[in-house]
């Protein structure tokens, strides 16, 4: 049995829609941050940055959003949400995973947190701007790839596309939504309509994102 370490519709949002595209036996672990629950010594004994998601196998700790996705993904061959080693896909999933995870994630954390980068607030609204165009570069690049093929590596949903779902979640809080980027936008509903995306929503408490959309 899973244990993940979460916090509704943040960084553990991916790897809990593969543990339910992959219906493997998992229990969700609260970590109430509006009661501080990342100080907890207890989970920073899990993950010492304080951070979701974080995940227990066997006894066994790991923590990172990416590294988590893809360690569930490789767990299971059926159905399979990461091309195997030899697969052509393969170095295209490394890509996507790698580009999600530090490039376009990043951003979006610059976008949020400006604080976390300048203490000074007098120079936040420009670091928006700023990591705002950076993005506006990002989407561009996703729209591309999602222009010629149904999901980010083809014609199958992988654990890239439940990564990317994640962000695009986050991106649609922003002032430019990815309704801009009409392949975006289609895509993101595609997945969102997936059941095991449904059942991750709720089992989060957070089922009304965009139901009215459905
Ligand atoms: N690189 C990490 C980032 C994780 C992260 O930033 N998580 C945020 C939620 S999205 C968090 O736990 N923040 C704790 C806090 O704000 O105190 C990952 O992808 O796992």
């Amino acid at each position: 049995m899973y244990q993940l370490f979460y916090m509704p519709a943040r960084a553990s949002l991916a790897p809990h829609i593969v543990l339910q595209e992959l219906q493997l036996p998992y229990e969700l672990k609260l970590v109430d941050f509006s009661e501080g629950g990342q100080s907890d010594p207890e989970f920073l004994a899990i993950n010492p940055n304080g951070r979701v998601p974080a995940l227990v196998w066997d006894g066994f700790p790991m923590y990172e959003s990416a590294a988590i996705t893809m360690y569930l993904a490789d767990k299971q061959q059926d159905p399979r949400l990461a091309p195997d080693l030899q697969d052509k896909n393969r170095p295209l999933y490394y890509q996507w995973m790698s580009y999600l995870s530090t490039t376009i994630q990043e951003t979006l954390n610059q976008w949020f947190h400006p604080d976390e980068f300048i203490v000074d607030e007098g120079p936040h609204a420009e670091f928006r701007k700023y990591a705002e165009q950076r993005l506006e570069k990002m989407w561009r690049v996703a729209h591309e790839t999602l222009s010629g093929s149904e999901y980010l590596l083809g014609e199958k949903f992988s654990a890239c596309d439940a990564y990317m779902f994640m962000l695009l979640c986050w991106q649609y809080e922003l002032p430019f939504t990815p309704e801009k980027w009409p392949v975006i936008d289609s895509y993101f509903w595609k997945i969102r309509r997936r059941p095991s995306v449904v059942r991750t929503l709720e089992a989060e408490g957070v089922p009304e994102w965009w139901s009215d959309k459905l």
